[in-house]
């Protein structure tokens, strides 16, 4: 038997396995997700995470693009750029502006377990998305918790 290390873990057959997302082997050898679940970074997780749901202002697949920064005000004035993002999971996704002129906050919408802090000082900051899911954000000063005006969200997948 030969065995084989992914991601930090070894099986005791002839077949390497990624204990990270393998879900016949999630997180560690045997470990069987059940049906409809995936595996993401060693744990199993419920499917309905992957599916794609419309959060204002980011209503279509592809109104998302692949990035791990925000940016925000200065000459962008009170706009997110880009307002949508697409990561997978573990990223850790930078906010970078002034937020004494636009308090970043959570929204309510979206997955729950939102990871992003209400921020209000400072010039940047770095938030890990440890789950998949929809994370809705918005500016205190210029949008709302609806997603109007100054607002965006983080499409996490797994
Ligand atoms: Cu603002």
């Amino acid at each position: 038997m030969s065995a084989c290390v992914l991601s930090g873990g070894t099986c005791q057959d002839s077949v390497c396995r990624n204990l990270s997302n393998d879900p016949l082997n999630c997180g560690a050898c045997g470990r069987a997700c059940a049906t409809g679940q995936v595996c993401t970074t060693g744990t199993c997780q419920a499917m309905t995470t992957l599916e794609f749901m419309p959060f204002a202002p980011c209503n279509l697949v592809t109104d998302y693009v692949d990035s791990g920064t925000v940016n925000f005000g200065g000459a962008l004035g009170a706009m997110y750029s880009p307002r949508c993002i697409r990561v997978r999971v573990g990223t850790r996704v930078t906010f970078s502006g002034a937020f004494g002129s636009h308090p970043l906050r959570p929204s309510t919408r979206g997955t729950s377990g939102n990871p992003i802090s209400a921020t209000s000082t400072g010039d940047s900051t770095g938030v890990i998305f440890g789950s998949a899911g929809f994370f809705p954000f918005y500016c205190q000063f210029h949008g709302d918790d609806g997603g109007s005006g100054m607002a965006g969200v983080v499409y996490v997948m797994p």
